[in-house]
């Protein structure tokens, strides 16, 4: 009789303690099922006392022991599916959301400026030209006319890998390469980086980036040059933009020349980005060297050509009004997103 009570009390316990127990997600719902509906669970403990009950009560105690699992496990079930139907709706994207934008990136002020030299070269007949970044002394130096004593074979200006190999100082190396090859005519544009062994400033950088032109053919001449640059000009600075060409000298040119534009900051009238000379220069040129022509194979009697070549940094500093080059290379956020 005692145990019979006994049995009662703790079934009426248990009903309490599943009552109370608070399901709110997957975790608490496994962790109900674990303590309450499994082999080991406190029921299936009570399931088995029944034994010890008396006869008489067994049935009714058995019962009461039934209708609580009954319960347990509807309790659970109702829960069960309760989640199964959250979760489903999570799942489902909703359609008539507006959708996440996604971030743009925009393109960097040299590479639209050098596209756009490129573009304008070809519209002029310029086929686009590559080459290694690497190069050997002949490429580089030699059959451009550096003489064995010129500075910029010293250590202090150039970039070496050893005696033989350097990082190239400009893109010519590369028309060397076309030229050795092609055979005229010959019309390439070829832009790429750089390497110059310089203390980093606002003018200067230890690399940058260059575009080259070269032509050779038979009748080349210096008007034919000087025609292919104005139409640059025209098409980069606008048809207002006035030009002038000085002499100058470069090893691998004769006669050798720099281009200037009127300056479109102030007009031509003097301001600081011209140095209150009007002018603001762009480009060095002049006629291939009949030396530079036979060091790559062609006859200077039979060829002449012209060549040329700007930085693509100083033409982007000029068309932005930027007057640090550092800018070009820090990455800095701000200042990348202002060039669509
Ligand atoms: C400058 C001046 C120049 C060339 C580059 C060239 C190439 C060959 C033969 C002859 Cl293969 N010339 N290129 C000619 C004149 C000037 O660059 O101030 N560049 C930033």
């Amino acid at each position: 009789m005692k145990i019979c009570t006994n049995m009662k009390e703790r079934i009426e316990q248990l009903q309490k303690k599943i009552n109370q127990v608070k399901i709110d997600s997957k975790e608490t719902l496994e962790q109900f099922r674990i303590q309450w509906l499994s082999k080991k669970s406190e029921l299936q403990d009570l399931l088995s006392g029944i034994k010890n009950v008396v006869p008489k009560e067994r049935k009714s105690v058995g019962a009461l022991i039934n209708k609580l699992k009954e319960e347990a496990e509807e309790k659970f079930n109702n829960y069960k599916e309760k989640f199964k139907e959250t979760a489903q709706t999570q799942q489902l994207p909703d359609s008539y959301l507006p959708g996440q934008p996604i971030q743009l990136g925009s393109r960097h002020p040299l590479n639209l400026v050098a596209v756009q030299i490129n573009t304008i070269f070809q519209s002029l007949g310029f086929s686009l030209a590559d080459g290694p970044e690497i190069e050997d002394d002949w490429h580089n130096f030699s059959a451009l006319n550096f003489p064995p004593e010129h500075p910029a074979r010293d250590m202090q200006d150039t970039f070496f890998v050893d005696d033989e190999i350097a990082l190239r100082t400009h893109t010519s190396s590369v028309q060397v390469r076309l030229m050795e090859t092609q055979k005229p005519p010959m019309r390439y544009i070829m832009p790429g980086r750089v390497y110059r062994n310089e203390a980093i400033s606002a003018r200067a950088n230890c690399f940058f980036h260059q575009a080259e032109g070269l032509y050779i053919d038979k009748k080349v001449s210096f008007a034919d040059l000087k025609q292919v640059l104005f139409e640059f000009v025209r098409q980069m600075f606008g048809a207002e933009c006035k030009n002038r060409f000085r002499p100058s000298y470069f090893p691998f040119t004769e006669p050798s020349a720099e281009m200037d534009i009127s300056c479109f900051i102030c007009g031509g009238k003097g301001c600081p980005v011209c140095k209150q000379s009007g002018w603001v220069e762009i480009l060095g040129c002049g006629m291939v060297d009949p030396q530079v022509l036979s060091n790559s194979g062609h006859d200077p009697e039979t060829y002449s050509g012209y060549a040329f070549g700007m930085g693509i940094e100083r033409i982007t500093m000029l068309k932005y009004s930027i007057n640090d080059i550092r800018v070009f290379f820090d990455n800095d956020i701000r200042f990348l997103k202002q060039f669509i």
